[in-house]
């Protein structure tokens, strides 16, 4: 173990006692002494394996990331897990053995494979018990930047994941000198099964930023008391806490790079010229991150693997299951801050882009905290079209809902505590935090694949869903209605379909197929880009295309850990039999 009686306090210099929480105790959670531990934090390179052949031990390891020891749920002795490194075109073999006391699993996350491969137990696999071990196999069909992760209980949180990066059979189209992956995560010393408890009985537990009567003042000072008074009794007769941006916060949470806190720095090496490819994956099991480099630009390439019409941003918003890649290029010889901070600004992850190790550049301070508004919701859409002014416009229009939405009956239940009457189907919107902060950032309006509609079919028909939850109950749900009374949705296999995901919560949930691509539309119904998660704003409106050509069971559900649990969660059926209509 790390000797706890050498504390990082010439690094931290925390302020208070909290932020010494938040940046953690320790440099890296893993225990040193044990074999091939800490094969990311020592050399400030990943331990990758390579080839189309790979074991995995799945085992429970010492590691200290706050001064608490721990145990967390570890791959190969490291968390992450070890990076695989494999070509396109390849069939690999994974053995994949468990050494812990409980059944354990690994989900490839982005991967297209046939259903018995895809690790998620209870479909078409029946997880790895205690002792046994489980062979994968499948051909690698795409390349890209992806992830692995357990879909068991709650491994995810306690370490169990790990990046892929799958090398392009023709050579990449963007070229870059380095390469480096950047894993988000967050580590809570608490057991995640305790967390949720928490939530169940207090759903704002975590969230220690209830607004005052002095955040009332100062919005009236900023926003003038008209609108801020209509805000405050908006939100009074929603019965919304609208500061409830994280269910889970900084208050218990530690923030990672490759498996590195704060504290520990992790560094990823460049020389000057070079063009630099960080690849972002979000493996945080309940944390949206918003990413920043201050003094460089972020050419984004590549969104959930697939490739884009390059755009260059300042800052990018990642959610739960998403991955990025970007291309910096530092034109001296500094060192530059990788600053992820939590979209509830309760903390931050923090890696360093140098020429050399122990290297370090000034560390921002998180954003001050923006509540939710409104215009967030897309309730205050209308008013942001130019020309247009107050609530007498008539019910939007939607190209993919021509007969506007629709609640499902379910939908009015003591489950769901909000519906929104007039969802925003916009894509150009940061998110709540990242709006009109002065900086250019990421929205999904700017991701464009470098290819047309890969299916090129119009879609045969649409199901519509509405994303639903009562906050203060901790349930999550589509139409209402969980995961144990919940009819699978069927598609017809071969067919070409459309999915509206209408978000009546307000928060975000990045929802994730698997097994199938989906192709996010535009405002317009038209095809814009492969991505296998997305992320749907809080009152608004997302559509995407999926071609149903993979036979099986699949999950599809919200990336946030704890509302895929209670449970935002359906299962997919693809199957032969008979037509399914909408
Ligand atoms: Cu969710």
């Amino acid at each position: 173990m790390r000797n706890l009686s050498e504390p990082m306090g010439s690094i931290i210099r925390p302020s208070t006692t909290r932020r010494r929480f938040v940046l953690g105790m320790a440099a890296s959670g893993v225990a040193a002494a044990l074999p091939r531990a800490g094969a990311w934090a020592a050399a400030g390179e990943p331990g990758a394996l390579t080839g189309p052949e790979v074991d995995l031990d799945i085992a429970p390891l010492p590691v200290n990331f706050t001064g608490q020891p721990r145990i967390a749920t570890a791959i190969n002795g490291s968390v992450p897990g070890p990076l695989l490194r494999w070509r396109e075109g390849d069939e690999v073999r994974i053995r994949v053995g468990n050494r812990l006391a409980v059944p354990t699993s690994v989900h490839w996350h982005g991967i297209i494979l046939p259903a018995a491969m895809d690790g998620a137990p209870g479909f078409s696999f029946t997880g790895i018990d205690p002792g046994e071990s489980f062979e994968y196999r499948f051909r690698l069909r795409q390349n890209g930047t992806y992830w692995y992760h357990s879909h068991s209980g709650f491994q995810e949180q306690t370490g169990h994941y790990g990046p892929i990066v799958i090398l392009p059979r023709d050579p990449a189209q963007i070229g870059a000198e380095r390469d480096h992956v950047v894993m988000l995560s967050d580590w809570s010393d608490e057991d995640p099964v305790a967390v949720l408890r928490t939530l169940k009985k207090q759903a704002d537990y975590y969230n220690r930023h209830q607004r005052t009567v002095g955040d009332f003042l100062r919005d009236a000072r900023e926003q003038g008391w008209r609108k801020a008074a209509a805000d405050s009794l908006a939100w009074g007769g929603m019965r919304m806490n609208r500061t409830d941006l994280a269910d889970v916060s900084g208050v218990t949470y530690t923030y990672l790079v490759n498996g590195m806190t704060p504290a520990g720095n992790w560094t990823a090496l460049y020389r000057r010229g070079e063009r630099v490819r960080l690849r972002f994956i979000n493996a945080g099991a309940m944390t949206i991150f918003d990413v920043r480099i201050p003094g460089l630009s972020l050419t984004v390439v590549a969104a959930d693997g697939k490739e884009l019409d390059p755009v260059t941003v300042e800052e990018f918003r990642i959610a739960p299951g998403e991955t990025y890649d970007v291309i910096v290029k530092p034109a001296d010889e500094s060192a530059y801050t990788i600053f992820a901070q939590a979209a509830d600004r309760s903390g931050y992850a923090r890696a360093t882009l140098a020429p050399r190790q122990g290297m370090s550049a000034p560390v921002p301070e998180p954003d001050r905290r923006v509540a939710l508004s409104m215009a967030d919701m897309g309730h205050g859409a209308s008013t942001e079209h130019a020309g247009h002014e107050g609530h007498d416009m008539g019910p939007p229009s939607y190209a993919v809902l021509p007969a506007g939405i629709h609640h499902a009956p379910t939908e009015f239940g003591v489950s769901v505590d909000m519906r929104v009457a007039t969802p925003s189907a916009r894509l150009d919107v940061p998110g709540v935090g990242l709006r009109d902060n002065g900086r250019r950032v990421l929205t999904y309006a700017d991701l464009a694949s470098r290819f047309p509609d890969p299916d090129g079919r119009e879609p045969g028909r649409t199901i519509e869903l509405h994303l639903t939850g009562n906050m203060e109950r901790y349930l999550w749900s589509f139409n209402g209605v969980g995961f144990m009374e919940a009819e699978p949705l069927r598609f017809n296999y071969g067919e070409r379909l459309r999915i509206v995901l209408v978000n009546d919560t307000m928060m975000e949930h990045p929802i994730h197929l698997h097994g199938m691509w989906s192709d996010l539309e535009n405002e317009q119904g038209q095809f814009q880009v492969r991505k296998h998660t997305i992320n749907v704003l809080p009152g608004h409106l997302n559509s995407f295309r999926v071609t149903a050509d993979a036979l099986g069971r699949w999950p599809f559900h919200c990336h946030l850990m704890l509302h895929m649990e209670n449970s935002m969660f359906l299962p997919v059926i693809v199957d032969e039999e008979g037509r399914h209509e909408a």
